[in-house]
């Protein structure tokens, strides 16, 4: 039996995106993170064997491209082409291919290599070493940044006994994320006859589309704000007759993530802070997709009662938190942020008082157990309640769970303002 297909699928490189609002240092790692994230990925397609790498759309992030990166980028592609893999780039909406800048500037590889930057589909016959035909590549490209029409629905069918992939950068409708509807479809569009694969790029979270014929985002690949969270890297796809598998490879050097600390009624001073968000850090560690000396931009989010209320009051308390975390925990960047954090509220202490919050807890206390006062408590029309009596009493009664703390934190915190 032939050997399947095997392609390495990328997308939204953005290459030399500025980042903002970073120290210098961590923007240049991030940008040279870009680089080394897209050198991995050609290495991966030649480590592999594989008979083609697709780039998706949005290879660079705008018309200016620095000179380091000019220079690389032809040299970087030429190392797949020269082991036998064919490259084929799709143009997106941050480098359309109307619009030249680098897309013109690029030494790209002489032979293998092909641009494909204008909306009319493209039939490209991918070859094996020894020649023989592996596959076929269907790509479109965006002419300009605001490509409004529906380029998916130009392809044609295809009837080639050779699995047939598509390539285009598009928003499928009803993907999940905020996203420019540039050259929207849906779903039932990628159903177009002969295909065995669409090779997707655009939304950079990544992962499969609800479609009858396997589709794919590849995700950024390299995660450039808190907005791209998560292990970023390439699509490692095998296609055969009746089969497709396509496997996420982890690559990006830098990897954005948030913690977010709400159970710190326990912490009580900076070493047991440091610690805890030292052994949150540590299971993300753990989790799948991290690499071996990966680099972590990190954003811990404080919330919830705590005796380390004190501590983090200062104006600088969150930063020089994030400071010393940095070291201990050997990140590239980390910011803290106080998400809500309060003082550790001792309720019992102000029911029956003759003040605002001691009349607010002695009501809560009694509707806990006095249903005519619940129901007058609760507003008539309330989202999710029942309509059976005392179902709806039981389900108002549970509302009220922590609203105790809850009120007392927030009306204390009122106070110390
Ligand atoms: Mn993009």
């Amino acid at each position: 039996m032939a050997r399947p297909l095997r392609i390495i699928h990328i997308a939204d490189c953005h290459l030399d995106a500025p980042s903002r609002s970073l120290a210098r240092e961590v923007r240049e790692r991030v940008e040279q993170s870009a680089r080394a994230s897209f050198e991995r990925a050609v290495g991966l397609a030649v480590d592999r064997e594989a008979d083609a790498l697709v780039i998706a759309g949005d290879l660079f992030d705008r018309d200016l491209v620095r000179i380091a990166t000019e220079l690389w980028l032809g040299e970087a592609l030429a190392e797949a082409t020269a082991a036998g893999v064919t490259v084929i780039v799709a143009t997106g909406n941050h480098d359309p291919g109307g619009g030249g800048g680098p897309l013109d500037r690029i030494a790209w590889p002489q032979s293998r290599f092909h641009l494909v930057r204008s909306p009319a589909p493209v039939r490209i016959p991918v070859c094996r070493r020894d020649g023989s035909l592996a596959g076929v590549v269907i790509a479109a490209g965006h002419a300009s940044a605001r490509e409004r029409d529906n380029l998916v629905a130009g392809f044609p069918a295809d009837d080639a006994d050779v699995p047939v992939v598509g390539l285009v950068h598009c928003q499928v409708y009803g993907y999940e994320g905020q996203h420019d509807r540039y050259a929207p479809c849906t779903a039932a569009d990628l159903d177009r006859p002969g295909y065995a694969y669409w090779a997707l790029g655009h939304v950079h979270g990544g992962g499969p589309v609800a479609s009858e014929t396997p589709a794919w985002y590849a995700g950024c690949l390299q995660g450039r704000h808190f907005g791209e969270m998560g292990a970023k890297g390439a699509l490692d796809v095998e296609i055969d007759a009746d089969s497709v598998r396509a496997e996420f490879r982890p690559l990006a050097p830098v990897r954005w993530q948030e913690i977010v600390c709400d159970d710190l009624a326990a912490i009580d001073d900076t070493r047991a802070m440091i610690e805890h968000c030292e052994h949150r850090f540590d299971e993300l560690t753990r989790e799948h997709g991290v690499l071996p000396g990966q680099d972590w931009v990190l954003r811990v989010r404080l919330r919830g009662a705590t005796p380390f209320f004190a501590e983090l009051r200062g104006a600088e308390a969150a930063d020089d938190l994030a400071l010393a975390l940095r070291g201990r925990l050997q990140l590239l960047d980390v910011e803290v942020r106080d998400d809500g954090v309060v003082p550790p509220v001792e309720v019992a202490e102000h029911e029956g008082q003759p003040h605002v919050l001691g009349v607010a807890l002695d009501l809560i206390r009694q509707a806990r157990h006095d249903d005519k006062l619940l129901a007058q408590l609760a507003p008539a029309q309330l989202a999710g309640a029942p309509e059976d009596e005392a179902a709806r009493a039981a389900y108002i009664r549970a509302l009220l769970d922590g609203l105790d703390v809850d009120i007392a934190a927030a009306m204390l915190d009122e106070r110390e303002r």
